[in-house]
């Protein structure tokens, strides 16, 4: 609980077994926490049976991609509040409580794993990564000078914290199955017209297990193109009803 509002963690997790046993051990001891909810999708190794040993909740979704995973994670959550993080160990689960506080000013606090002083050695955030995404985040920024003037230097940072009101805001307006999820929540946020911070984090390097994103310049390169994609879409285009919005039978709150 916080400030009487109940908290869901998500991680979304994609053939994570040698870390999320840790991830979620370590995150249990947040106080704040009264759920953590772990996406299995679909993992071909002990994900799922390690996550739930460790005390979290797993849920299923069959629908490949990061984006989907936490569409899915932020569905089945309980709780008033919800905080996305990943399975791999690069987040500390002592932030919680940082994002949680901001979260009494905003709509939705973003944290930034590009404040170059909390970055720890041997963490995958070198030269080339952070100032791409400090340049993509102040591409999102100057599209949105007016009316929101938002300030970001990161646009593919998992942890961040939002309440579900907002949620329930913005998840008819996105679409994104893979890691472009990121930046178009982002995005949706805006256009919805909720109030998004940003706040430094801690990050760490992987804890183990493979990179699904960003291991190769190749990998950064594609994710960065359909990152600005997507933000460029989102803003010019408009937000569309997606694959995701139209498969899903539940109901969409719009904003
Ligand atoms: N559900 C699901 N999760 C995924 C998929 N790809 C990645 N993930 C998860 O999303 C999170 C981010 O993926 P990572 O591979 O860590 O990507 P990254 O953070 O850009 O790269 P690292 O430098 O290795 O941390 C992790 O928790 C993954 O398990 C996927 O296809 N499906
Ligand atoms: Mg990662």
């Amino acid at each position: 609980m916080y400030r009487d509002r109940t908290v869901s963690l998500v991680i979304p997790a994609y053939n994570e077994e040698a870390t999320i046993g840790a991830v979620v051990e370590e995150f249990r001891s947040v106080p704040q926490l009264d759920e953590i909810v772990v996406v299995d999708n679909n993992c071909k190794d002990r994900t799922a049976e390690i996550a739930r040993a460790a005390g979290a909740r797993v849920v299923q979704e069959s629908k490949p991609g990061y984006g989907s995973a936490l569409l899915r994670g932020m569905t089945d959550a309980k709780g008033d509040l919800l905080v996305l993080t990943e399975a791999d160990g690069s987040f500390a689960a002592r932030d919680v409580e940082k994002l949680l506080v901001y979260l009494d000013d905003s709509d939705m606090v973003m944290g930034t794993r590009t404040t170059r002083q909390m970055v720890e050695q041997g963490a995958n955030m070198r030269f080339f990564l952070r100032w791409g995404n400090v340049f993509m985040a102040k591409y999102l920024q100057l599209l949105w000078l007016r009316p929101a003037e938002p300030r970001f230097t990161d646009v593919g940072c998992t942890y961040r914290a939002l309440t579900r009101r907002t949620f329930d805001a913005i998840r008819g307006l996105v679409r994104e199955t893979g890691p472009a999820f990121s930046p178009e929540m982002m995005c949706a946020a805006l256009i919805a017209k909720r109030r998004v911070v940003e706040i430094p984090i801690t990050y760490r390097r992987r804890a183990g297990g493979e990179s699904k994103h960003s291991d190769t310049f190749g990998r950064q390169a594609r994710t960065a193109w359909k990152m600005f994609r997507t933000i460029s879409r989102m803003r010019f285009c408009g937000p569309r009803p997606g694959r995701n919005a139209a498969a899903d039978p539940r109901p969409a709150i719009g904003p």
